[in-house]
């Protein structure tokens, strides 16, 4: 199936066919040539559209090995080998472009003829490989602009702080804070590139803001006006931050994953002074060595003071035990190669993570530090933070949607309930698959719902990407609600397709906001839908709210409630 193209949800990307078959000659194929400033202009394309799938280094994740020349042996013992020089300058301009039916997103609509024409030299000549990043340049870029000294001491605001929604203005690199009561926004707040995720301190004071370009801001929630009070650049290239959350470690620090270099960073939780860089290079599951591995999700752990630390490449899950970081303790756990996303399951002993070009999810038993599960699953898992429900034939689930099919997975998940116990036989499997359309990025509920919600952003379908469905989760085999959130928001019609994407619930589960993903110049805005009557309650539009994505609901980020 072909994606549409979405600046940076290479997610998707996945250059297929360039495995061909052995090509000796490959090697005497000769790079394009290319003048230094053509080569510098396709690196920055090259960082900000293509390494989040293919890697800085080329090797592939959830696209496609992108290196001038590769060879593998197989399992079977067949050697297959295939590059970009084997394909060629003109089938990859197409495949640029258009896209391809494996996955790979087309650009012909962002990047123009001469730029499309510069990438396909580019990913012919040998990588870029950028610079490292050292503990002591970590430490040259922090900066405190408000000493925890001079912060104050109780809330100098009314705002419900506990309803407070933390949104990603992707494109402007900035996030606005909007009251979850009255819908104003309270503070627009500068942060990273392209900034990704908030997640919050324990207490729900801070909020940490991770920007593609590795900035990390923290946002004081009890100043009069809501402001980053310090800021960190953990690496070059990052997605995921969180804090720790154990009783007795609350607010004390917090954790960022890069993905180049391939590290960590431990911070202190107030003021993000740099405590500790750990590498993440090593073997993956298949016992091959593997120069980037990237920082993916990473969430903390509520019973034991330890974090669960994602890496893509290796298949490796870390618990990263935090009581002690002079001498940090981790247990490395193999799941499956491509971990991404992940949530906790309803118990939050088992945390579920998307193993996403391998088709599996895996589960991981915080508790007992081991792995639980590896759960095969459609195509191109990708559950955000997933969805926990009670299922009326099956009990507790877990949910994922799929970018690659078209069906929401629900995974019977353990309970020590004992009104679950005659549910046990199920638990790990997958007990059934809704139908729903590919390009689903996030599902999402709340347990004060009955309702289980699933956008599809990514779907070519410009009316499907701009709609959300609802399942009513007593009765699944009831139809779903399809709601057309473009529509819903009043906005004039655009070429452009705005994106319906990221459900987010209230603190109360009453209202469920939807952010419309429109273009840089167009109107987005975000809907608020009733959760109960499936109506609009509220579109927040504002000439400020330019590319709203993650929605972070301060009270169910603090607890993970999803
Ligand atoms: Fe994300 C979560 C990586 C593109 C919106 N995204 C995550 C996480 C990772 C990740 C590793 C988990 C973080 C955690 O829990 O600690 N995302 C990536 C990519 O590598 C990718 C595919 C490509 C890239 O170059 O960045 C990518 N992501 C996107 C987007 O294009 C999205 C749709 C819009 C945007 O703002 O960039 C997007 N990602 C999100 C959101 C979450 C997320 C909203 C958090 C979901 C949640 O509910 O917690």
């Amino acid at each position: 199936m072909k994606f549409p193209r979405l600046s940076s949800i290479a997610a998707v990307v996945m250059l297929s066919g360039l495995a061909v078959p052995a090509m000796a000659q490959d090697a005497k194929l000769e790079a394009p040539a290319m003048t230094a400033a053509e080569k510098e202009a396709a690196k920055k394309i090259y960082f900000e559209r293509c390494a989040g799938c293919h890697g800085v280094l080329r090797k592939g994740a959830t696209g496609k090995n992108l290196e001038p020349h590769w060879s593998k042996v197989g399992a079977d013992g067949k050697k297959t080998e295939g590059g970009t020089l084997a394909l060629g300058q003109s089938r990859l301009e197409k495949i640029i472009g258009y896209g391809t039916d494996g996955g790979m997103v087309n650009f012909d609509d962002i990047l123009t003829k001469e730029e499309l024409t510069l990438m396909a030299k580019y990913i012919q000549n040998p990588p870029d490989v950028p610079p490292e990043y050292s503990l002591k340049e970590t430490m040259d870029s922090w900066k405190v602009m408000v000493p925890v000294s001079e912060r104050p001491t109780k809330q100098m605001n009314k705002i419900n702080l506990s309803n407070v929604f933390s949104v990603t203005l992707r494109d402007t690199g900035e996030v606005a804070l909007i009251d979850g009561d009255t819908k104003e926004i309270r503070s627009i707040v500068k942060t990273g590139y392209a900034v990704h995720i908030s997640r919050m301190s324990a207490s729900g004071r801070y909020v940490y803001v991770i920007g593609r370009d590795g900035r990390l801001s923290l946002i004081d929630m009890w100043m009069e006006k809501p402001a980053v009070v310090a800021e960190v650049k953990i690496g070059f290239d990052a997605r995921s931050v969180d804090t720790s959350k154990f009783k007795g470690f609350e607010d004390k620090y917090a954790i960022a994953g890069s993905y180049w270099p391939p590290q960590f960073v431990i911070m202190d939780g107030d003021t993000l002074k740099p405590r500790k860089v750990v590498g993440t290079r090593g073997m993956t599951v298949d016992g091959e060595y593997h120069p980037e591995p990237r920082v993916a999700s990473i969430v903390s752990s509520f019973i034991k003071p330890e974090w669960v630390v994602n890496i893509k490449e290796t298949g490796q899950i870390l618990l990263v035990d935090y009581s002690d970081i002079e001498n940090l303790k981790t247990t490395t756990i193999a799941s499956a190669k491509f971990l991404h996303d992940g949530g906790w399951d309803a118990s939050k002993r088992y945390f579920l993570v998307a193993a996403n070009a391998s088709n599996k999810i895996a589960a991981v038993d915080t508790k007992l530090g081991k792995l639980a599960a590896l759960v095969d699953v459609a195509k191109i898992p990708h559950p955000g933070r997933g969805a926990n429900f009670v299922h009326p034939q099956y009990g507790p689930v877990w949910a994922t949607g799929h970018l690659g099919a078209d069906v929401v997975t629900l995974i019977s998940t353990p309970s020590d309930d004992p009104k679950f116990k005659k549910y046990k036989q199920h638990n790990w499997k997958v007990v059934q698959e809704i139908k729903h359309v590919p390009g689903n990025l996030f599902v999402k509920t709340h347990p004060k719902s009955k309702h289980f919600w699933a956008d599809a952003p990514q779907n070519p379908d410009k009316d499907l990407a701009e709609s959300v469905a609802v399942w009513d989760m007593a009765d699944l085999s009831k139809p779903k609600a399809v709601l057309n959130v473009a529509k819903d928001s009043g906005l004039p019609e655009t070429k452009a397709v705005k994106r319906a994407v990221h459900p987010e619930y209230s603190k109360d589960g009453k209202e469920v906001w939807i952010s419309l993903w429109g273009g840089k110049t167009d109107q987005s805005a975000i809907v608020v839908y009733d959760d109960v009557t499936l109506k609009v309650k509220k579109v927040i539009t504002d000439p400020k709210m330019i590319t709203p994505t993650g929605k972070f609901n301060v009270y169910n980020t603090q607890h993970d409630i999803y």
